[in-house]
């Protein structure tokens, strides 16, 4: 075929996926109901992609389906289910689903593998664990199910799995497994179950297979990227010789093959290569390729612009002079990374929706380009000028370009991102009166179904905003009342009134539009609804002043402003792709100093940004990460460094190894800095000591990930070894995440428990205070 799309959102345009796979974890549905849910969504998806110009019978309709991940449903395949589920197995020793959704989510069998962002997108994937005893074996019948299902429609699909490569240059060695163990070492074991895959697709009826090999562009992965390309080599000889198999696709988007891999690749036996020339830049012909077809990633997977569609010929064309069998147009990544149908968008600004591309409006561009690949150029000529004035007119757009914004911009000198000495703000901030170990919490308190129905309500109508008000307000009087008895010494407001911390802003700040059901898994059945930043950025009202002012008047003690970063904001939304990163960010950043002035100005002494997502669009490519770090780091300084000296200000990074970002975290130059520090409680305190970190830190002292509620002792232990190994002046005490997901009684109960053990510590130590 002369076009396809590398993979297509799976959670279905109204999260049906999301309501059948919850309800049968419930109990509320049996798994036959639920199998028959997904077979209906499937179908659904085949038929809405051959109504948009897919063939039904040329394998261009991929078949990307998950219950969860696609990365778990390869490991399971291939028999990689980690020992501790071996009671789950079948009898014949196949994977049940009960088995997969185990692994997925964790039971009274075992911990959950762990998960992962994949590559720098906002989908996370489950880590496999391979070690020297996994014995590889195939494991399961569903890829080659659903070929099947499809045939039985009359549709010829695509199956879509991991590849052998990926598969394991994202795994982790097992517990069991060596030190030094490289999970990759087992590649020449994997492959004759790949083989074995293949095989049995061809039986259900697959005339092509793709193989998911994103590894081979990344330079972020604990293997080089030779290395990579030599197992790509060595895979797929291997796999290309395999008998009875489909036409292999090995599709390798997300960024720009390394060199190594596109030779290795060039030279495989395989009968096409998809690569991504939205992100990378066309390659030089290679030695191999002639009997090949090039699927030209020129459609971008991970964004919602429409884009430039002549650009995206143009780069075909060039594709077409490198001397492959053939090209086919293609997208750069599966579609998995954005919603469903922009025409499901009735209330945003028609001419915004005009400047976007969803899933289906993806699909119709490579459609039409594969078009003009068949008919010559003339043919798509309509929807080419369509695209270019669309484009054009964005350009030119009001909002896009805001006078006074650039201005402001243009404006900004080095001085307007540095704070003044930290010794300064440590004598200004003394006069907070705070407590040796002060105990505080990140920010949210749990939002329990009230609030939700509250929210609704309210959406629907049936609250009045005075009412809604009214509720928020006795809301927040609740949960200070509740932290003053628990004898918390700096409060939170709880951030009742905010569904999501970057919708909130988004919602508030002009230059963004949110989404009625723009929806994008961001792991298993969860997703998110990424606002969409297509305008300068500025702030027409004061966002968070009156929340805050209000619980600061409940109170004696401090209660921290709460603000989510630039960053952050950026990393989980879906940004405009007409200006550098940096200058977006720092759009942001001048609307975000405006609050906090405004915040000072109301009263707030503690000021927390939060910067969650920190280091989540580092790029895959080394060359890139020097750049990333330095404006992503300089937003946050511009948006912060506007505050008083005595003005104190935190801020929140979740999901970090305190090692890796500890050069990161000191350049944001904050007063405090609370870390998620889920898996290695103690080693975080010992990377603090031995970094020579100075500034205020709050190493999380217990997983509110889990319901789980510490005890005194363990919380008391840690804080003790806290107290000894750093400077008493520096450490906080905190849980590691906002409590936002959990429910009261384990919240409670478990600040209740912080309280009582940093009393302890205090007076233990209190000679050294
Ligand atoms: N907000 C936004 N993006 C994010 C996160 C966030 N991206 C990264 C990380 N956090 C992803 N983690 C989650 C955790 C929970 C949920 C989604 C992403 C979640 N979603 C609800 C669901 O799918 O049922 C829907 C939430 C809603 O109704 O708004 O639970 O925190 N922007
Ligand atoms: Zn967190």
């Amino acid at each position: 075929p002369a076009g396809t799309i590398l993979g297509y959102p799976r959670i279905g345009r109204r999260r049906e996926l999301k309501r059948a796979v919850e309800a049968h974890w419930s109990g509320a549905l049996d798994e036959a109901a639920l199998e028959r849910t997904a077979a209906d969504l499937r179908r659904a998806t085949r038929e809405r992609l051959a109504a948009l110009g897919l063939g039904r019978d040329d394998s261009s309709i991929p078949e990307s389906f998950s219950y969860y991940d696609q990365v778990l449903d390869a490991a399971l395949t291939v028999g990689a289910l980690p020992e501790r589920f071996a009671p789950l197995r079948a009898a014949d020793g196949s994977i049940p689903l009960a088995a997969y959704f185990a692994a997925a989510r964790g039971d009274e069998t075992g911990a959950p593998l762990e998960m992962t962002k994949w590559f720098d997108t906002n989908y996370h994937y489950l880590v496999p664990e391979i070690g020297p005893e996994t014995q590889f074996s195939l494991s399961s019948d569903r890829f080659a199910r659903l070929v099947a299902e499809a045939k039985a429609d009359g549709v010829t699909v695509r199956p879509v799995v991991v590849g052998p490569v990926t598969l394991l240059a994202l795994a982790k060695a097992t517990d069991a497994a060596p030190a030094g163990f490289d999970p990759l070492s087992r590649l020449d074991d994997l492959l004759p179950v790949y083989a074995e895959l293949l095989a049995s697709l061809t039986a259900a009826g697959a005339e092509w297979v793709q193989l998911d090999e994103p590894a081979l562009v990344s330079e972020s992965l604990s293997a080089p990227p030779a290395a990579l390309a030599d197992a790509a080599s060595r895979a797929y000889a291997v796999l290309g010789d395999a008998p009875r198999r489909p036409a292999i696709l090995v599709a390798a988007g997300y960024a720009q093959l390394s060199a190594e891999a596109w030779a290795a690749l060039a030279a495989a036996p395989v009968e096409a290569i998809a690569i991504d020339v939205h992100r990378g830049s066309v390659p030089a012909g290679a030695e191999g390729l002639e009997g090949k077809t090039l699927v030209g990633g020129v459609v971008d997977g991970r964004n919602i612009w429409r884009g430039d569609l002549g650009g995206a010929w143009d780069r075909l064309e060039e594709l077409r002079g490198i001397g492959a069998k053939s090209v086919a147009a293609g997208t750069s990544t599966s579609l998995q990374h954005v919603p469903h149908d922009v025409d499901d968008e009735a209330g945003l600004d028609p001419r915004l929706v005009s400047w976007l591309a969803f899933a289906d409006q993806k699909v119709r561009q490579v459609v039409a380009l594969a078009r003009g690949l068949v008919e010559g150029r003339d043919a798509i000529e309509p929807e080419v000028a369509a695209a270019s004035a669309a484009l054009a007119e964005r350009r030119s757009a009001p909002g896009v370009r805001d006078a006074a914004v650039r201005a402001r911009a243009a404006g900004l000198t080095a001085g307007d991102f540095d704070r003044s000495d930290y010794d300064a703000r440590v004598a200004a901030q003394d006069a907070l009166g705070l407590p040796v170990l002060p105990t505080t919490t990140i920010g949210s308190f749990p939002q329990t179904g009230d609030i939700r129905r509250a929210r609704a309500r309210f959406g629907r109508g049936e609250l009045t905003a005075d009412e809604y008000d009214g509720f928020l307000r006795a809301e927040i009087q609740r949960v200070v009342r509740l932290q003053e008895d628990l004898d918390l010494d700096v409060l939170v407001h709880g951030e009742a009134e905010r569904n999501d911390m970057v919708q909130y802003f988004a919602e508030l700040l002009d230059g963004f539009a949110v989404t009625q059901h723009g929806w994008v898994q961001s792991y298993g059945s969860r997703a998110t609804r990424p606002s969409i930043l297509w305008g300068d950025v500025s702030r027409p009202a004061p966002m968070t002043v009156a929340w805050s002012a209000y619980a600061q008047s409940l109170s004696d003690k401090h209660v921290k402003g709460m603000l989510t970063g630039p960053v952050t904001i950026l990393a989980w939304s879906f940004v405009r792709d007409d200006q550098p990163l940096g200058e977006t960010a720092n759009q942001v950043a001048l609307a975000l100093r405006d609050e906090i002035a405004d915040l000072e100005e109301a009263g707030i002494r503690i000021i927390q940004v939060d910067e969650p997502a920190l280091r989540e669009l580092l790029p895959l490519k080394k060359a890139a990460q020097p750049a990333y770090l330095d404006w992503s780091v300089g937003s946050f300084r511009l948006a912060t460094a506007g505050a008083r000296d005595a003005t104190q200000l935190h801020t929140h990074l979740c999901y970090s190894e305190f090692a890796v970002v500890i050069d990161a975290i000191a350049a944001l130059d904050a007063d405090v800095t609370s870390i998620e520090a889920a898996r290695s409680r103690g080693e975080v305190i010992a990377d603090v000591a031995d970094s020579g970190f100075s500034h205020g830190i709050g190493p999380g002292v217990y997983d509110i990930h889990s319901p789980r509620v510490p005890s005194v002792d363990e919380i008391g232990e840690l804080l003790e070894r806290a107290a000894t190994e750093l400077p008493l002046r520096q450490v906080w005490v905190n849980p590691d995440c906002g409590l936002k997901t959990r429910g009261y009684d384990e919240t409670v109960a478990s600040l209740r428990n912080i309280v009582a053990a940093t009393l302890a510590v205090r007076e233990k130590v209190g000679v050294r205070a």
